[in-house]
């Protein structure tokens, strides 16, 4: 028995080895992005962007990771996507091996994975400053932006009450209308109050699309209540604008 367990783990060596020689040499995203889809390839040291999972299942999780060329979403089992952080976080970087796939428009690396690598960097992941237009179907910008952590200023929510999972909301800008969308039943802004008034919303950068050209169906994905800050009131500033004013006026004046 022993001995035909030591010939099945040979097996899967040598199935190793041998895939490892027909593994398409990539190494940056935007190589992974150009390769054909289903192409097994390397990513290597990109950095861990959001580790909040936002699949709606206690089996399977996404994280995001980006470098100097992208941004992509990486989904699988729990425990796979455990190997592959192995400990790590956001802001820290990993190697990996995984086959690429476009899900409802949104390119990613799923399984089977092989964990190449991680380094504790801690890097700060400052959100890419976002507009209603980079959401627009057919956006010219929006496949650049896809799963990256991306922050939309100024917006309000049209519905009211409380968010809830799975669900889809709107929110006005100055420049538009965008699509945002709580996509699991398991995190903490579900049953939390849709704020009434003005927001700075962070979240990641999402696809949704069942056709193609898969080119519409851009969204941000809520991952916290953390994602969600009130704006200041317009009368806060305006106040303080009053106040300058005076000021100049008794400077002028004294
Ligand atoms: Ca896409």
């Amino acid at each position: 028995m022993g001995n035909l367990f030591g010939l099945f783990r040979a097996l899967i060596a040598l199935g190793g080895c041998v895939a490892s020689l027909t593994v398409a040499s990539a190494g940056t995203i935007a190589e992974a992005r150009s390769a054909a889809l289903g192409t097994t390839l390397d990513l290597d040291n990109v950095r861990v962007i959001s580790t909040y999972d936002l699949v709606n299942s206690s089996l399977t999780r996404s994280i995001q990771v980006d470098d100097g060329t992208g941004a992509m979403t990486i989904s699988g089992d729990n425990a796979h996507i455990a190997g592959l952080l192995d400990g790590k976080g956001t802001g820290d970087r990993i190697s990996l091996r995984g086959k690429t796939q476009n899900q409802f428009g949104l390119f990613q690396m799923i399984t089977p994975f092989t964990a190449r690598g991680s380094e504790l960097t801690g890097e700060v992941i400052s959100p890419v400053s976002v507009s209603a237009a980079d959401f627009a179907d057919a956006s010219a910008t929006a496949e650049g932006l896809e799963s990256r952590v991306v922050q939309l200023r100024q917006a309000k929510f049209v519905q009211k009450g409380q968010f809830a999972g799975l669900t889809d909301y709107s929110v006005v800008t100055a420049f538009g209308t965008v699509s945002v969308r709580v996509p699991s039943n398991f995190l903490d802004v579900v049953a939390q109050a849709i704020p009434a008034g003005e927001v700075n919303l962070t979240g990641i950068f999402y696809q949704f699309d069942q056709n193609a050209p898969y080119d519409s169906g851009y969204q941000i994905y809520l991952r916290s209540t953390t994602d969600i800050e009130a704006v200041p009131e317009p009368t806060t500033g305006l106040a303080l604008l009053a106040g300058i004013a005076a000021w100049a006026r008794r400077r002028r004046a004294a």
